[in-house]
């Protein structure tokens, strides 16, 4: 049984949504990206048909020690197809929701199989491994922040878009976008309590920063007021730490998708493994996910 007082395996992920997809066939189905690099398949879930409506894609995983990230995305799914909320029942009935909670389905399993705090994919690349999946993107690729070294947790692969989960994700993007109208990409990550839009590459200014900053800084207060934790909001560079390839950037900036960020969501309290949140903060740490991705969602829907 799925729940989220428990952080759980890929399969069980999957089994679960599989079993959402058959008990809710009208509102909701199953989407297959393709295979990674060790063959495991990219799944995720469509919420909502109405072909009128615009889409928020949200993207979860890509780091594979940050289990809070999978475990908010089901829970957000959980929330969209079964929440008493009118607020929420709204949310749901006027968007469709895509939501891929594994995008680093190799990662994922090693860090319950083999080694909790495995980062990157799994390509093999001599006597190492691993590409950090969110340094491989073609967007000013490997200029900052990234490495070229395969054996560094922040290797950026040996050329642009060399992965295949980076290859997935790009390509079902281009296909939905337009069919889909996605307006809003979210990545979710962990740790640090932050609510970031692009650039990562250099500190200039995205074209709508102050909508995005405006918007983030009311994600930012509905989540304090809703659990009291203290979110930051800005552009990635100036507000974590420059970084180049990584998905939102792409998503922003290539495939033009005006709403982008990428959150950091809680880490432990005290602790030297920041990236092993306890179980009993899975409820809390998505729930204020959501509530922000609820905000941002709304203020920008104010706007248009
Ligand atoms: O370093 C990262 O990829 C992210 N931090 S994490 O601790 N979750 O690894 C920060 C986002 C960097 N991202 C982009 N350039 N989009
Ligand atoms: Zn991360």
């Amino acid at each position: 049984k799925y729940d989220w007082q428990h952080f759980f395996h890929l399969k069980t992920i999957y089994g679960w949504m599989d079993d959402m997809a058959s008990k809710y066939p009208e509102q909701i189905s199953v989407l297959d990206m393709g295979s990674s690099t060790q063959g495991n398949s990219i799944k995720g879930v469509k919420l909502g048909k109405n072909p009128a409506n615009k889409a928020i894609f949200i993207e979860s995983g890509i780091h594979a020690r940050e289990w809070i990230a999978p475990a908010t995305a089901t829970y957000i799914i959980n929330e969209l197809l079964t929440s008493k909320d009118a607020r929420i029942q709204q949310l749901a009935k006027n968007y469709n929701w895509i939501v891929f909670p594994c995008v680093n389905p190799d990662g994922y399993r090693y860090t319950f199989e083999h080694d909790r705090m495995w980062r990157k994919n799994r390509q093999l690349f001599g006597t190492c491994r691993g590409v950090d999946l969110n340094r491989n993107y073609p967007d000013h690729w490997n200029t900052t922040g990234s490495s070229s070294d395969p054996t560094r947790y922040d290797f950026a692969g040996p050329s642009a878009g060399s992965e295949l989960e980076t290859q997935r994700l790009m390509s079902f993007i281009r296909e939905h976008v337009e069919k889909d109208q996605i307006k809003t990409y979210i990545a979710l990550h962990s740790y640090s309590q932050m609510l970031m839009f692009p650039y990562g590459y250099t500190k200039e200014h995205v074209a709508n920063y102050d909508d995005l900053q405006e918007f983030g800084k009311k994600a930012a207060a509905a989540i304090k007021t809703e659990s009291g934790r203290e979110y930051v909001s800005g552009n990635l560079y100036e507000t974590i730490y420059p970084s180049s390839g990584g998905s939102m950037d792409w998503a922003h900036a290539e495939v033009g998708i005006p709403i982008s960020y990428t959150f950091e969501l809680r880490g432990p309290p005290d602790s030297q493994d920041l990236f092993i949140l306890p179980a009993v903060e899975i409820q809390p740490t998505a729930s204020e996910a959501f509530t922000a991705i609820r905000t941002i969602v709304e203020a920008a829907a104010e706007k248009n």
